[in-house]
């Protein structure tokens, strides 16, 4: 299998750590979709990575949809229960810190653009649905150890790769004093191999 991915995407970071957590073996193929000549947009016409390519030359997009092939292709290291209704809690709090995610890469990108051309109420929009989704989560989590069930699950893959893409991107943010408690689980996460091998790159 191939992913194509960039370094710093949360997203790519995901479906990596499910990798590592599920021992799956994989080429990695650097490609950035905001770079002419990127290969991306003929993979995904929505531009976007993580792509992966199986082993029968189909496609897979987006991160969620390859995170549940990979978790079903292999019993090793389960990352979804069996139970139709404890996966669906994993994959809503999913989709709720990956919704972060796509915030906080949306005031990336913001940033990115000439200065006049930024929209301050648009950054704003984003924010706030940053905030109202972390101290959703900091309820929910509470002093638990894992965020989506009993168990070291997907839910809390997405989490620590969203907290760390507000650190890498957004440092001014605040979640750390914020919310101590979703410091102290991501301190205890980010411990895992699988969390140490696939940091970003120091850019
Ligand atoms: N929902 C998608 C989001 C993927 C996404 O937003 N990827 C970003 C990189 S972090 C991207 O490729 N952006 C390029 C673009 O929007 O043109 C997923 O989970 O895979």
């Amino acid at each position: 299998m191939k992913l194509i991915t960039s370094y710093t995407s949360p997203f790519g970071r995901k479906v990596r750590i499910v990798l590592a957590e599920k021992r799956i073996e994989y080429q990695i193929i650097e490609d950035n979709p905001g770079v002419a000549g990127s290969s991306v947009p003929e993979l995904n016409p929505l531009g976007k990575v993580p792509i992966l390519i199986m082993d029968d030359g189909r496609t897979l997009y987006d991160s969620r949809v390859i995170v549940d092939f990979l978790d079903h292709s292999s019993p090793v290291g389960k990352l979804i229960p069996n139970d139709q209704r404890q996966a669906i809690n994993v994959k809503r709090r999913e989709a709720l810190a990956d919704g972060i995610s796509d915030a906080a890469v949306l005031i990336r990108q913001e940033r990115l653009r000439p200065e006049p051309l930024q929209s301050r109420e648009w950054v704003a929009h984003q924010q706030a649905k940053i905030e109202r989704g972390l101290a959703s989560i900091a309820a929910e989590l509470d002093e638990k150890k894992w965020w989506g069930s009993e168990q070291f699950s997907l839910a809390d893959v997405a989490l620590g790769c969203t907290l760390a893409y507000l650190d890498f991107r957004l440092p001014e943010q605040g979640w750390h004093s914020n919310h101590p408690n979703l410091l102290k689980f991501y301190n205890k996460l980010a411990e895992r191999p699988s969390f140490v091998e696939t940091s970003p790159p120091l850019i």
